[in-house]
Protein backbone atom coordinates (compact mmCIF):
# COMPACT_ATOMS: atom_id res chain seq x y z
CA UNK A 1 0.00 0.00 0.00
CA UNK A 2 1.53 3.22 -0.96
CA UNK A 3 -1.20 5.13 1.45
CA UNK A 4 -2.97 6.49 -2.06
CA UNK A 5 -6.55 5.72 -2.19
CA UNK A 6 -7.13 4.12 -6.10
CA UNK A 7 -8.55 6.59 -7.45
CA UNK A 8 -9.13 4.84 -10.73
CA UNK A 9 -12.97 3.96 -11.17
CA UNK A 10 -13.18 0.37 -13.78
CA UNK A 11 -14.90 0.55 -17.13
CA UNK A 12 -17.36 -2.09 -17.08
CA UNK A 13 -16.77 -3.63 -20.25
CA UNK A 14 -13.53 -4.50 -21.39
CA UNK A 15 -13.63 -4.25 -25.38
CA UNK A 16 -10.75 -6.10 -27.12
CA UNK A 17 -8.36 -3.13 -28.32
CA UNK A 18 -5.77 -2.03 -29.28
CA UNK A 19 -2.98 0.46 -28.12
CA UNK A 20 -4.50 4.17 -28.74
CA UNK A 21 -1.78 5.13 -31.08
CA UNK A 22 -3.25 2.12 -33.32
CA UNK A 23 -6.62 2.27 -32.48
CA UNK A 24 -6.65 5.92 -33.82
CA UNK A 25 -4.41 5.13 -37.18
CA UNK A 26 -8.35 4.03 -38.32
CA UNK A 27 -10.71 7.04 -39.35
CA UNK A 28 -14.05 6.27 -38.03
CA UNK A 29 -16.37 9.53 -36.70
CA UNK A 30 -19.73 8.90 -34.67
CA UNK A 31 -21.99 11.76 -34.84
CA UNK A 32 -24.99 12.76 -32.39
CA UNK A 33 -27.43 14.79 -34.47
CA UNK A 34 -26.13 13.85 -37.96
CA UNK A 35 -29.71 14.83 -38.90
CA UNK A 36 -29.67 18.21 -38.06
CA UNK A 37 -28.08 21.50 -40.04
CA UNK A 38 -24.61 20.98 -38.42
CA UNK A 39 -24.43 17.12 -39.17
CA UNK A 40 -25.00 17.33 -42.81
CA UNK A 41 -22.27 19.22 -43.07
CA UNK A 42 -20.05 17.89 -40.78
CA UNK A 43 -20.92 14.56 -42.13
CA UNK A 44 -19.77 16.19 -45.63
CA UNK A 45 -16.79 17.20 -44.68
CA UNK A 46 -15.74 14.10 -43.00
CA UNK A 47 -16.74 11.74 -46.05
CA UNK A 48 -14.28 14.25 -47.78
CA UNK A 49 -11.56 13.62 -45.45
CA UNK A 50 -11.86 9.81 -45.84
CA UNK A 51 -13.32 9.24 -42.51
CA UNK A 52 -16.15 6.17 -42.39
CA UNK A 53 -19.09 7.97 -41.20
CA UNK A 54 -21.84 6.70 -38.35
CA UNK A 55 -24.69 8.59 -37.32
CA UNK A 56 -27.44 8.57 -34.46
CA UNK A 57 -30.59 9.05 -35.89
CA UNK A 58 -33.82 9.48 -33.32
CA UNK A 59 -36.78 7.03 -34.83
CA UNK A 60 -39.49 8.93 -36.27
CA UNK A 61 -43.28 8.68 -37.72
CA UNK A 62 -42.11 11.21 -40.25
CA UNK A 63 -39.73 11.62 -42.61
CA UNK A 64 -36.32 12.65 -40.89
CA UNK A 65 -33.27 12.13 -42.95
CA UNK A 66 -33.87 14.94 -45.82
CA UNK A 67 -30.79 17.06 -45.04
CA UNK A 68 -28.76 13.37 -45.88
CA UNK A 69 -30.49 12.49 -49.03
CA UNK A 70 -27.88 13.28 -51.02
CA UNK A 71 -25.02 11.16 -48.77
CA UNK A 72 -27.30 8.19 -49.12
CA UNK A 73 -27.46 8.66 -52.79
CA UNK A 74 -23.42 8.98 -53.24
CA UNK A 75 -23.05 5.84 -51.16
CA UNK A 76 -23.71 3.88 -53.53
CA UNK A 77 -20.78 5.09 -55.30
CA UNK A 78 -18.82 4.79 -51.60
CA UNK A 79 -20.17 1.63 -50.12
CA UNK A 80 -19.75 0.77 -46.26
CA UNK A 81 -18.55 4.69 -45.38
CA UNK A 82 -21.68 6.01 -44.03
CA UNK A 83 -24.26 4.63 -41.55
CA UNK A 84 -27.15 5.54 -39.73
CA UNK A 85 -27.66 3.70 -36.18
CA UNK A 86 -31.02 4.38 -34.55
CA UNK A 87 -30.85 5.92 -31.01
CA UNK A 88 -31.29 8.83 -28.36
CA UNK A 89 -29.48 10.32 -26.13
CA UNK A 90 -31.94 9.72 -23.48
CA UNK A 91 -31.30 6.05 -23.71
CA UNK A 92 -27.57 4.75 -22.13
CA UNK A 93 -27.45 1.27 -23.17
CA UNK A 94 -28.55 1.97 -26.81
CA UNK A 95 -25.45 4.54 -26.22
CA UNK A 96 -22.78 2.29 -25.24
CA UNK A 97 -24.03 -0.22 -27.87
CA UNK A 98 -23.21 1.96 -30.73
CA UNK A 99 -20.28 3.07 -29.47
CA UNK A 100 -19.10 -0.51 -28.42
CA UNK A 101 -19.93 -1.36 -32.11
CA UNK A 102 -18.63 0.87 -33.99
CA UNK A 103 -15.33 1.54 -32.09
CA UNK A 104 -15.27 5.79 -33.47
CA UNK A 105 -12.03 7.54 -33.02
CA UNK A 106 -14.21 10.86 -32.89
CA UNK A 107 -17.58 11.48 -31.29
CA UNK A 108 -18.98 14.66 -31.84
CA UNK A 109 -21.93 15.02 -29.89
CA UNK A 110 -24.17 17.69 -31.83
CA UNK A 111 -27.66 16.00 -30.79
CA UNK A 112 -30.06 18.29 -28.76
CA UNK A 113 -33.39 19.80 -28.43
CA UNK A 114 -31.59 22.67 -30.09
CA UNK A 115 -34.30 25.92 -30.13
CA UNK A 116 -33.92 28.14 -27.00
CA UNK A 117 -37.53 29.26 -27.08
CA UNK A 118 -39.07 25.63 -27.13
CA UNK A 119 -36.44 24.80 -23.73
CA UNK A 120 -38.98 27.08 -21.77
CA UNK A 121 -42.07 24.94 -22.43
CA UNK A 122 -39.81 21.71 -22.60
CA UNK A 123 -37.11 22.51 -19.92
CA UNK A 124 -36.91 19.20 -18.14
CA UNK A 125 -36.83 17.48 -21.12
CA UNK A 126 -33.95 19.87 -22.66
CA UNK A 127 -31.87 19.09 -19.61
CA UNK A 128 -32.52 15.93 -20.06
CA UNK A 129 -31.13 15.37 -23.37
CA UNK A 130 -28.81 18.30 -23.96
CA UNK A 131 -27.35 18.03 -20.44
CA UNK A 132 -27.65 15.07 -19.27
CA UNK A 133 -27.10 13.45 -22.71
CA UNK A 134 -23.67 14.42 -23.14
CA UNK A 135 -23.25 12.77 -19.97
CA UNK A 136 -24.40 9.24 -21.40
CA UNK A 137 -22.07 9.76 -24.26
CA UNK A 138 -18.97 10.40 -22.12
CA UNK A 139 -19.84 7.41 -19.62
CA UNK A 140 -20.45 5.59 -22.60
CA UNK A 141 -16.99 5.77 -23.20
CA UNK A 142 -15.85 5.13 -20.13
CA UNK A 143 -18.21 2.08 -19.72
CA UNK A 144 -16.52 0.51 -23.11
CA UNK A 145 -13.14 1.44 -21.90
CA UNK A 146 -12.76 3.90 -24.70
CA UNK A 147 -11.37 6.87 -22.83
CA UNK A 148 -7.86 6.73 -24.11
CA UNK A 149 -9.15 5.74 -27.68
CA UNK A 150 -11.31 8.47 -28.88
CA UNK A 151 -11.63 12.13 -28.96
CA UNK A 152 -15.20 13.64 -27.83
CA UNK A 153 -16.38 17.32 -29.24
CA UNK A 154 -19.43 18.86 -27.52
CA UNK A 155 -21.64 21.41 -29.47
CA UNK A 156 -21.55 23.86 -26.92
CA UNK A 157 -22.88 27.72 -27.46
CA UNK A 158 -22.75 31.60 -27.63
CA UNK A 159 -26.37 30.64 -25.35
CA UNK A 160 -23.70 30.09 -22.36
CA UNK A 161 -23.09 34.35 -21.94
CA UNK A 162 -26.67 34.80 -21.99
CA UNK A 163 -26.68 38.14 -20.24
CA UNK A 164 -24.07 40.38 -21.32
CA UNK A 165 -21.08 40.57 -19.17
CA UNK A 166 -18.68 41.75 -21.21
CA UNK A 167 -17.98 41.94 -25.08
CA UNK A 168 -16.88 40.69 -27.18
CA UNK A 169 -17.44 37.20 -25.68
CA UNK A 170 -14.42 35.06 -25.50
CA UNK A 171 -13.06 31.72 -23.91
CA UNK A 172 -12.35 33.65 -20.89
CA UNK A 173 -15.85 35.47 -20.47
CA UNK A 174 -17.94 34.63 -17.81
CA UNK A 175 -20.96 32.41 -18.23
CA UNK A 176 -24.54 33.70 -17.41
CA UNK A 177 -27.19 31.45 -19.48
CA UNK A 178 -30.72 32.90 -20.01
CA UNK A 179 -32.80 30.24 -20.30
CA UNK A 180 -32.88 26.19 -19.71
CA UNK A 181 -31.47 25.35 -23.28
CA UNK A 182 -28.72 27.85 -21.87
CA UNK A 183 -28.66 26.03 -18.33
CA UNK A 184 -28.38 22.65 -20.02
CA UNK A 185 -25.59 23.26 -21.81
CA UNK A 186 -23.17 24.65 -19.12
CA UNK A 187 -23.78 21.65 -17.48
CA UNK A 188 -22.61 19.58 -20.59
CA UNK A 189 -19.63 22.32 -20.78
CA UNK A 190 -18.49 21.55 -17.52
CA UNK A 191 -19.13 17.72 -17.26
CA UNK A 192 -16.68 17.87 -20.67
CA UNK A 193 -13.95 19.99 -18.72
CA UNK A 194 -14.45 17.92 -15.71
CA UNK A 195 -13.97 14.55 -17.92
CA UNK A 196 -11.37 15.88 -19.19
CA UNK A 197 -9.56 16.87 -15.99
CA UNK A 198 -10.79 13.67 -14.42
CA UNK A 199 -9.89 11.05 -16.65
CA UNK A 200 -6.99 12.45 -18.98
CA UNK A 201 -9.95 11.79 -21.93
CA UNK A 202 -9.59 14.12 -24.84
CA UNK A 203 -12.56 16.28 -24.70
CA UNK A 204 -13.47 19.58 -26.18
CA UNK A 205 -16.04 21.98 -26.19
CA UNK A 206 -16.58 24.33 -29.15
CA UNK A 207 -18.47 27.21 -28.18
CA UNK A 208 -19.72 27.86 -31.53
CA UNK A 209 -21.75 31.29 -31.98
CA UNK A 210 -25.00 31.14 -34.16
CA UNK A 211 -24.53 29.45 -37.75
CA UNK A 212 -27.00 29.59 -40.20
CA UNK A 213 -27.25 27.83 -44.00
CA UNK A 214 -29.97 27.14 -46.24
CA UNK A 215 -30.48 24.00 -44.55
CA UNK A 216 -31.21 25.89 -41.32
CA UNK A 217 -34.17 24.76 -39.66
CA UNK A 218 -37.62 26.87 -40.20
CA UNK A 219 -37.96 27.85 -36.73
CA UNK A 220 -35.14 29.48 -36.14
CA UNK A 221 -34.97 33.62 -36.91
CA UNK A 222 -32.87 33.53 -39.78
CA UNK A 223 -35.01 30.86 -41.69
CA UNK A 224 -37.82 32.12 -40.81
CA UNK A 225 -36.86 35.02 -42.30
CA UNK A 226 -35.42 34.04 -45.57
CA UNK A 227 -38.21 31.94 -46.55
CA UNK A 228 -40.73 34.43 -46.15
CA UNK A 229 -38.67 37.11 -47.95
CA UNK A 230 -39.23 34.77 -50.29
CA UNK A 231 -42.54 33.53 -50.08
CA UNK A 232 -43.71 37.26 -50.01
CA UNK A 233 -41.94 37.93 -52.79
CA UNK A 234 -43.91 35.41 -55.09
CA UNK A 235 -46.77 36.15 -53.15
CA UNK A 236 -47.36 32.86 -51.62
CA UNK A 237 -47.61 34.95 -48.12
CA UNK A 238 -48.59 38.11 -47.15
CA UNK A 239 -47.12 39.08 -43.74
CA UNK A 240 -44.01 37.84 -41.85
CA UNK A 241 -44.44 37.74 -37.57
CA UNK A 242 -40.99 38.03 -35.19
CA UNK A 243 -40.62 38.35 -31.73
CA UNK A 244 -37.60 40.37 -30.81
CA UNK A 245 -36.32 42.51 -33.72
CA UNK A 246 -33.38 44.11 -31.79
CA UNK A 247 -31.76 41.32 -30.65
CA UNK A 248 -28.31 40.73 -32.00
CA UNK A 249 -26.54 38.02 -33.08
CA UNK A 250 -22.94 36.96 -34.70
CA UNK A 251 -24.32 35.21 -37.70
CA UNK A 252 -21.64 32.56 -39.63
CA UNK A 253 -22.05 30.15 -42.00
CA UNK A 254 -22.64 26.66 -40.73
CA UNK A 255 -20.21 24.74 -43.54
CA UNK A 256 -17.43 27.13 -41.99
CA UNK A 257 -18.14 26.16 -38.32
CA UNK A 258 -18.01 22.63 -38.98
CA UNK A 259 -14.42 22.87 -40.02
CA UNK A 260 -13.49 24.35 -36.74
CA UNK A 261 -15.36 21.37 -35.08
CA UNK A 262 -12.56 18.66 -36.57
CA UNK A 263 -9.55 21.15 -36.52
CA UNK A 264 -10.90 21.08 -32.53
CA UNK A 265 -10.07 17.44 -32.40
CA UNK A 266 -6.79 17.39 -34.41
CA UNK A 267 -4.63 19.39 -32.03
CA UNK A 268 -2.23 17.60 -29.59
CA UNK A 269 -3.94 19.14 -26.61
CA UNK A 270 -7.62 18.87 -26.00
CA UNK A 271 -8.73 22.82 -25.35
CA UNK A 272 -11.74 24.35 -25.92
CA UNK A 273 -12.76 27.42 -28.39
CA UNK A 274 -14.80 29.71 -29.05
CA UNK A 275 -15.93 30.19 -32.99
CA UNK A 276 -17.39 33.18 -34.02
CA UNK A 277 -17.73 36.15 -36.69
CA UNK A 278 -16.47 39.07 -34.46
CA UNK A 279 -19.56 41.18 -36.02
CA UNK A 280 -22.83 41.17 -35.12
CA UNK A 281 -26.05 42.16 -36.49
CA UNK A 282 -29.59 42.93 -34.97
CA UNK A 283 -32.14 40.64 -36.74
CA UNK A 284 -33.77 43.81 -38.01
CA UNK A 285 -31.23 43.76 -40.27
CA UNK A 286 -31.47 40.62 -41.56
CA UNK A 287 -35.00 41.18 -42.65
CA UNK A 288 -34.10 44.41 -44.41
CA UNK A 289 -31.15 42.55 -46.21
CA UNK A 290 -32.97 39.38 -46.80
CA UNK A 291 -36.03 41.61 -48.74
CA UNK A 292 -33.48 43.78 -50.52
CA UNK A 293 -31.76 40.18 -51.91
CA UNK A 294 -36.25 39.42 -53.43
CA UNK A 295 -36.00 43.18 -55.01
CA UNK A 296 -38.31 44.49 -52.50
CA UNK A 297 -37.94 48.12 -50.46
CA UNK A 298 -39.20 48.02 -47.19
CA UNK A 299 -39.36 50.50 -44.47
CA UNK A 300 -39.88 50.51 -40.69
CA UNK A 301 -42.31 52.66 -38.77
CA UNK A 302 -43.95 52.29 -35.19
CA UNK A 303 -42.41 51.58 -31.77
CA UNK A 304 -42.49 48.27 -29.71
CA UNK A 305 -44.81 45.82 -30.49
CA UNK A 306 -46.46 48.39 -33.08
CA UNK A 307 -43.56 48.77 -35.01
CA UNK A 308 -44.13 47.26 -38.87
CA UNK A 309 -42.23 47.11 -41.67
CA UNK A 310 -43.99 47.58 -44.50
CA UNK A 311 -43.53 47.22 -48.40
CA UNK A 312 -43.03 50.55 -50.05
CA UNK A 313 -44.09 49.90 -53.46
CA UNK A 314 -47.76 48.31 -52.44
CA UNK A 315 -47.96 50.40 -49.26
CA UNK A 316 -49.16 46.78 -46.61
CA UNK A 317 -46.95 45.78 -44.22
CA UNK A 318 -44.97 42.80 -44.70
CA UNK A 319 -43.14 42.09 -41.25
CA UNK A 320 -45.29 42.84 -37.68
CA UNK A 321 -44.39 42.12 -33.82
CA UNK A 322 -46.39 39.35 -32.69
CA UNK A 323 -45.25 39.09 -28.86
CA UNK A 324 -46.03 35.41 -29.00
CA UNK A 325 -42.29 35.14 -29.99
CA UNK A 326 -40.59 37.08 -26.99
CA UNK A 327 -39.12 34.88 -24.88
CA UNK A 328 -39.38 34.83 -20.43
CA UNK A 329 -35.84 35.93 -20.97
CA UNK A 330 -33.58 37.22 -23.76
CA UNK A 331 -30.29 37.13 -24.89
CA UNK A 332 -29.69 40.38 -26.09
CA UNK A 333 -26.28 41.02 -27.91
CA UNK A 334 -23.98 38.18 -28.73
CA UNK A 335 -20.39 39.00 -30.14
CA UNK A 336 -17.55 36.64 -30.27
CA UNK A 337 -13.79 36.78 -30.40
CA UNK A 338 -12.56 34.23 -32.11
CA UNK A 339 -9.20 35.19 -31.75
CA UNK A 340 -7.61 31.79 -30.24
CA UNK A 341 -9.40 29.76 -32.58
CA UNK A 342 -7.23 32.09 -35.51
CA UNK A 343 -3.98 32.04 -33.93
CA UNK A 344 -4.12 27.62 -32.41
CA UNK A 345 -6.35 26.37 -34.96
CA UNK A 346 -5.78 28.15 -38.09
CA UNK A 347 -9.46 28.41 -38.48
CA UNK A 348 -11.49 31.73 -40.16
CA UNK A 349 -15.28 32.24 -41.04
CA UNK A 350 -15.17 32.47 -44.63
CA UNK A 351 -18.20 33.78 -45.82
CA UNK A 352 -19.63 36.80 -44.18
CA UNK A 353 -23.19 38.39 -43.24
CA UNK A 354 -24.33 39.75 -46.90
CA UNK A 355 -23.28 36.61 -48.30
CA UNK A 356 -24.98 34.68 -45.92
CA UNK A 357 -28.30 36.06 -46.30
CA UNK A 358 -27.98 36.36 -50.12
CA UNK A 359 -27.45 32.27 -50.55
CA UNK A 360 -30.13 31.30 -47.62
CA UNK A 361 -32.73 34.18 -49.28
CA UNK A 362 -31.91 32.47 -52.92
CA UNK A 363 -31.90 28.92 -52.09
CA UNK A 364 -35.19 29.58 -50.86
CA UNK A 365 -36.51 31.33 -53.70
CA UNK A 366 -35.86 28.66 -55.94
CA UNK A 367 -37.37 26.34 -53.22
CA UNK A 368 -40.24 28.24 -53.50
CA UNK A 369 -40.51 28.86 -57.23
CA UNK A 370 -39.66 25.47 -58.17
CA UNK A 371 -42.78 24.61 -55.84
CA UNK A 372 -45.08 26.96 -57.55
CA UNK A 373 -44.30 25.37 -61.14
CA UNK A 374 -44.98 22.21 -59.43
CA UNK A 375 -48.35 23.48 -58.72
CA UNK A 376 -48.94 25.08 -62.16
P1 LIG B 1 -30.49 21.10 -35.23
O1 LIG B 1 -31.65 21.45 -34.39
O2 LIG B 1 -30.54 21.37 -36.69
O3 LIG B 1 -30.16 19.53 -35.04
C1 LIG B 1 -30.27 18.92 -33.78
C2 LIG B 1 -30.01 17.44 -33.96
O4 LIG B 1 -30.16 16.79 -32.68
C3 LIG B 1 -31.00 16.73 -34.90
O5 LIG B 1 -30.31 15.73 -35.62
C4 LIG B 1 -31.97 16.09 -33.91
O6 LIG B 1 -32.65 14.96 -34.45
C5 LIG B 1 -31.00 15.67 -32.84
N1 LIG B 1 -31.67 15.36 -31.57
C6 LIG B 1 -32.63 16.06 -30.94
N2 LIG B 1 -33.01 15.42 -29.81
C7 LIG B 1 -32.26 14.30 -29.74
C8 LIG B 1 -32.22 13.22 -28.84
N3 LIG B 1 -33.03 13.14 -27.78
N4 LIG B 1 -31.34 12.22 -29.06
C9 LIG B 1 -30.54 12.24 -30.16
N5 LIG B 1 -30.54 13.23 -31.07
C10 LIG B 1 -31.41 14.25 -30.85
O7 LIG B 1 -29.21 21.79 -34.58
P2 LIG B 1 -27.88 22.38 -35.29
O8 LIG B 1 -27.41 21.42 -36.31
O9 LIG B 1 -28.13 23.80 -35.63
O10 LIG B 1 -26.89 22.40 -34.04
C11 LIG B 1 -26.08 21.27 -33.73
C12 LIG B 1 -25.67 21.36 -32.27
O11 LIG B 1 -24.93 22.55 -32.05
C13 LIG B 1 -26.81 21.41 -31.26
O12 LIG B 1 -26.38 20.72 -30.11
C14 LIG B 1 -26.98 22.87 -30.95
O13 LIG B 1 -27.53 23.04 -29.67
C15 LIG B 1 -25.54 23.33 -31.03
N6 LIG B 1 -25.31 24.71 -31.42
C16 LIG B 1 -25.86 25.19 -32.58
C17 LIG B 1 -25.58 26.46 -33.01
C18 LIG B 1 -26.17 27.03 -34.26
O14 LIG B 1 -26.13 28.26 -34.42
N7 LIG B 1 -26.67 26.22 -35.17
C19 LIG B 1 -24.66 27.34 -32.23
C20 LIG B 1 -24.09 26.69 -31.07
C21 LIG B 1 -24.41 25.43 -30.70
P3 LIG B 1 -34.04 15.12 -35.29
O15 LIG B 1 -33.63 15.51 -36.68
O16 LIG B 1 -34.63 13.77 -35.19
O17 LIG B 1 -34.83 16.20 -34.60
P1 LIG C 1 -30.95 31.54 -30.89
O1 LIG C 1 -31.54 31.49 -32.37
O2 LIG C 1 -31.99 31.67 -29.86
O3 LIG C 1 -29.86 32.58 -30.91
O4 LIG C 1 -30.32 30.07 -30.76
P2 LIG C 1 -32.94 31.97 -32.96
O5 LIG C 1 -32.73 32.07 -34.42
O6 LIG C 1 -34.06 31.11 -32.47
O7 LIG C 1 -33.14 33.42 -32.32
C1 LIG C 1 -32.22 34.47 -32.54
C2 LIG C 1 -32.80 35.77 -32.00
O8 LIG C 1 -33.89 36.17 -32.83
C3 LIG C 1 -34.96 36.57 -32.00
N1 LIG C 1 -36.24 36.41 -32.69
C4 LIG C 1 -36.79 35.25 -33.08
N2 LIG C 1 -36.35 33.98 -32.97
C5 LIG C 1 -37.13 32.99 -33.50
N3 LIG C 1 -36.70 31.72 -33.45
N4 LIG C 1 -38.34 33.26 -34.10
C6 LIG C 1 -38.82 34.54 -34.21
O9 LIG C 1 -39.89 34.76 -34.75
C7 LIG C 1 -38.00 35.57 -33.69
N5 LIG C 1 -38.13 36.92 -33.66
C8 LIG C 1 -37.06 37.41 -33.07
C9 LIG C 1 -34.84 35.68 -30.77
O10 LIG C 1 -35.58 36.23 -29.68
C10 LIG C 1 -33.34 35.67 -30.57
O11 LIG C 1 -32.94 36.79 -29.85
C11 LIG C 1 -29.60 29.49 -31.81
C12 LIG C 1 -29.79 27.97 -31.73
O12 LIG C 1 -29.21 27.37 -32.87
C13 LIG C 1 -29.11 27.41 -30.51
O13 LIG C 1 -29.15 25.99 -30.54
C14 LIG C 1 -27.66 27.89 -30.48
O14 LIG C 1 -27.02 27.40 -29.33
C15 LIG C 1 -27.59 29.40 -30.55
O15 LIG C 1 -28.24 29.83 -31.73
C16 LIG C 1 -26.16 29.90 -30.59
Amino acid sequence: MSGQPDITVPAFTKLNLPPPEEYRKRKVALISGITGQDGSYLTELLLDKGYDVHGIIRRSSSFNTGRLHHLYEDQHERPGKFKLHYGDLSDSTNLVYIIASVQPTEIYNLGAQSHVKVSFEMAEYTGDVDGLGTLRLLDAIRTCGLEAHVRFYQASTSELYGKVVETPQSETTPFYPRSPYGCAKLYAYWIVVNYREAYGMYACNGILFNHESPRRGRTFVTRKISRAAADISLNKQSCLYLGNIDAQRDWGHARDYVEGMWLILQQDKPEDFVLATGETHPVREFVDKSFAAVGMEIRWEGTGVNEQAIDVKTGKAVVKVDPKYFRPAEVDLLLGNPAKAERVLGWKRKVDFDSLVKEMVEADLKAAASLVEDQN
